[in-house]
């Protein structure tokens, strides 16, 4: 039964370099899974819509500069000024999709010199995703995929870096997603792992703190 009442739906996380298809694979697995009767909604970080999020984004722009430590926590309060409003989605069974997180708050920020446990701080009490879904692809690869917009981060060298600190941020709620292929196997790949937790999350699995 698709609609079971007082089921929860599952917190699912997408993360990765720039250009590694995320986006757009986080609105295939929204619509798919609707589609498949399971009520899915998109969330994305930075969340440009908030004062906040207006703030990083002319910080990502370059219309502003800001030092590296005030950004970092201006990209985690806007991760926390949504928290209620997620926890409240997912007890009402809705399923989220979110195009990046805390990971990538704490891989960008390292792999500009920042201290980890310092980066983690700051999330730590987020509601802790029951799967991450890293899209793997090389820095390289990446790089060639369109080019980068021109946002802050979007540098070769740069990304090297970020992809290292993702490793290190792995843990047992990770799936690895080889992103080298077609966008369609990617995305059956996504839609297929993603079923398997949404089901254990209507079972009763019990939502946790992140990094706690
Ligand atoms: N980014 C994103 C961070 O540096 N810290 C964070 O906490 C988050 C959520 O913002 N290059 C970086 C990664 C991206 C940039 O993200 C904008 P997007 O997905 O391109 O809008």
């Amino acid at each position: 039964d698709k609609s079971k009442s007082g089921s929860r739906g599952a917190l699912v996380v997408i993360e990765g370099l720039d250009r590694c298809g995320k986006t757009s694979q986080s609105s295939r697995l929204v619509k798919n899974l609707d589609e498949l009767g399971y009520p899915a909604e998109l969330f994305r970080f930075p969340d440009r819509n908030t004062v906040i999020g207006q703030m990083i984004s002319s910080y990502l722009n370059s219309d502003s500069q800001l030092d590296d430590r005030t950004i970092h926590l201006l990209f985690s309060a806007n991760r926390w000024e949504k928290r209620s409003l997620m926890e409240s989605k997912l007890q009402s069974g809705i399923t989220l999709i979110v195009d990046r997180y805390a990971y990538s708050g704490v891989a960008f920020s390292s792999a500009k010199g920042l201290d980890i446990e310092w980066c983690k701080a700051p999330d730590m009490g987020l509601l802790a995703p029951d799967l991450v879904l890293y899209l793997d692809i090389s820095p390289e690869k990446a790089s060639e995929r369109g080019g980068y917009g021109g946002e802050r981060y979007e540098q070769l060298e740069f990304q090297k870096k970020v992809a290292q600190s993702y490793q290190v941020l792995q843990d047992a709620s990770w799936k690895i997603i080889d992103a080298n292929r077609t966008v369609e196997d990617v995305e059956e790949h996504m839609r297929d792992i993603v079923l398997d937790y949404v089901k254990t999350c209507r079972n009763g699995k019990s939502l946790s703190q992140l990094w706690l």
